[in-house]
């Protein structure tokens, strides 16, 4: 347990603004789909990447971050994201998405196999600086989500929350949400204490999120 009262991210300041338009404006290019331990990239720069559960909007997120509608496959489809996607920003950052999680409609001998590689990314990759765990805001922190915070926690590795889909509920709800987000996170070290609300649709939290990537040491 911890005594944080995960707040909200605040408004970056203007030169972290600056600095995460920059970095998201400047080439953001697709690099590789690795479907194997042994098919990462080399470990020569920062690295973020985006998990959470089937459909809870990671490609979209990515697509917002960078202006382009299209640069990873965001769709309708649960479990579209079937291997994990590395993308460079710039010449220092590497951003990756993730094959979603919780996806029960797909062979059990293939959900298996992108759990295990999820794992074994989240739990052994050194240069991983820190994991952004989207959650669903009509949804809150899930039983299947709680794997995932826990296994960020054993693995030591940062994760910070990113509640997606806030254009869909309404502002009452928001404070439900968060509360339900709040009392899950006081239970996990790993945590960072600052929580994203965002919408990919609206533009919402993108500049900050932005902001955040791009000052990570
Ligand atoms: N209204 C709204 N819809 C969103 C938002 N973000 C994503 N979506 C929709 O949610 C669906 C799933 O989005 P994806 O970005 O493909 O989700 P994902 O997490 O990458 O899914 P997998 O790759 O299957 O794990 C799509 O239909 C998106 O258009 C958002 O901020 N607002
Ligand atoms: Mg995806």
């Amino acid at each position: 347990m911890t005594d944080l009262t995960f707040t909200l991210a605040p408004e970056p300041e203007d030169a972290a603004r600056e600095r995460g338009r920059l970095l998201f404006a400047g080439p953001v290019d697709f690099l590789k789909g690795v479907v194997a331990m042994d098919g990462l990239p080399p470990a020569d720069r920062l690295e973020v990447c985006f998990a959470g559960r089937s459909n809870v909007g990671k490609s979209s997120l990515i697509n917002a971050l960078t202006g382009r509608k299209a640069l990873a496959r965001a769709s309708n489809t649960p479990g579209r994201t079937q291997e994990i996607n590395y993308f460079t920003a710039g010449e220092d950052h590497y951003l990756v998405d993730l094959p979603g999680y919780g996806f029960a409609e797909a062979p059990v001998a293939t959900v298996r196999k992108w759990q295990a590689l999820l794992k074994a990314y989240l739990s052994g990759r050194a240069t991983l600086r820190r994991a952004f765990v989207l959650i669903d805001a009509r949804h809150g922190i899930k039983a299947v989500d709680e794997e995932i915070l826990t296994l960020l926690d054993r693995s030591a590795v940062t994760f910070q929350v990113v509640l997606t889909k806030v254009d869909k509920i309404l502002a009452a709800e928001r404070e439900k949400v968060l509360t339900q987000v709040r009392k899950a996170l006081a239970k996990h070290p790993a945590a960072y204490p600052e929580i994203i609300v965002t919408s990919s649709e609206k533009g919402e939290g993108i500049e900050t999120l932005r902001a955040i990537i791009a000052t990570l040491e």
